[in-house]
C-alpha cells in the first residue's frame, strides 16, 4: 500500500488516473515527421531533428515518472545512411549535442541509458559520447532509455541466425533445441524483452524494419503528430487507448 502512495505523491489527476491501469513495462517509439516538422516552418530538416530532442527528454521523463520500465526509441536506422551526407553527420553531431545537454537531468532522474544497434560503423566521437552516457548511467535503477542507433530488424535477425549456424556447425547446439525463446536470446534485445506498445508518429503507419520479431503481440498506436511536437499528454493517450484495449482483451479471456 506505502508503495502506491510514494508513487502516487507529486502527480497530477491525469497520471493518477492512468495509474489506476496498467502501466506497459516496454514502450517502443518510431519517431517520425522531424524533417516535415522542419519543412512546415520554412526550416531545414536539420532544424527538425535538433527540435525532436526536446521530445525525447520530455517523453523519457514522463514515462519514467509513471513507472514505465523500458523506453525504446528509433534514433537511426540502418536505411538512414542513404540520406545526405549533411544530415548524417548532423545527426551523429546530434548525438554527442543530447549527451551534452541531457546527461545530468537523465542521471537527477535514475535513468539508464543503453544502445541497441551496430555501433562499430559510428564516428569515434559519436561513440565516445555514447559510451560516457552508458558508462555514467549505468548502476541507475530507473527507466531504460534504450536508443536503437544504427539498428535495422532483418540485419538483427541474420546476425542472431548466423551466431546460432555457427554453434550448430561446432556442435554446440542442437537444431532442435532451437525455439522462440532460444532465438530471442540471441537477438539484441535479449536483455529488455518486448515492448507492449509501439508508438509511430506522423501518420506513417508502416513498422519501417523495426524490432520486427519483437512486435509479434505489441499492441500499436499511430498518430499525425510530428514527433517535435509530441508530448508527455500524446504519450498519456497512447497508454489511455492501451488501457482500453487491453481491459477489452481481459474481458474475452
Ligand atoms: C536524435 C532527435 C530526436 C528525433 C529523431 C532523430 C534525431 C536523442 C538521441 C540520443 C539520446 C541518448 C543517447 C544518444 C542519442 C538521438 C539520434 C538522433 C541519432 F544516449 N535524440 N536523438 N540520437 N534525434
Amino acid at each position: 500500500m506505502f508503495s502506491k502512495i510514494k508513487g502516487w505523491f507529486g502527480k497530477n489527476e491525469q497520471e493518477i488516473n492512468l495509474l489506476r491501469g496498467d502501466i506497459p513495462r516496454h514502450i517502443a517509439i518510431i519517431m517520425d515527421g522531424n524533417g516535415r516538422w522542419g519543412k512546415k516552418r520554412g526550416l531545414p530538416r536539420v532544424a527538425g531533428h535538433r527540435a525532436g530532442m526536446r521530445a525525447v527528454k520530455d517523453t523519457t521523463i514522463a514515462a519514467n515518472q509513471i513507472g514505465v520500465k523500458i523506453l525504446t526509441l528509433y534514433a537511426f536506422s540502418t536505411e538512414n545512411w542513404k540520406r545526405p551526407k549533411d544530415e548524417v553527420d548532423f545527426l551523429m553531431r546530434l548525438v554527442i549535442e543530447f549527451i551534452q545537454l541531457e546527461l545530468d537531468e537523465l542521471i537527477e532522474n535514475n535513468v539508464q541509458v543503453r544502445m541497441m544497434g551496430n555501433l562499430g560503423e559510428l564516428p569515434s566521437y559519436t561513440i565516445d559520447a555514447i559510451n560516457k552516457a552508458i558508462e555514467a548511467t549505468r548502476m541507475n535503477t530507473g527507466l531504460i532509455l534504450n536508443i536503437a542507433l544504427n539498428y535495422g530488424s532483418r540485419k538483427e535477425m541474420i546476425d542472431a541466425l548466423r551466431e546460432i549456424a555457427t554453434k550448430a556447425s561446432h556442435g554446440e547446439v542442437d537444431p532442435y533445441q532451437i525455439d522462440e525463446e532460444f532465438f530471442s536470446s540471441h537477438l539484441l534485445s535479449k536483455e529488455i524483452g518486448d515492448p507492449d506498445l509501439l508508438i509511430r508518429t506522423s501518420g506513417e503507419v508502416r513498422i519501417s524494419n523495426f524490432m520486427l520479431w519483437q512486435l509479434a503481440y505489441t499492441e500499436m498506436w499511430f498518430c499525425d503528430i510530428y514527433w517535435p511536437d509530441f508530448t508527455k499528454e500524446h504519450l498519456y493517450e497512447a497508454i489511455r487507448d492501451f488501457q482500453k484495449r487491453i481491459r477489452r482483451y481481459g474481458a474475452l479471456k
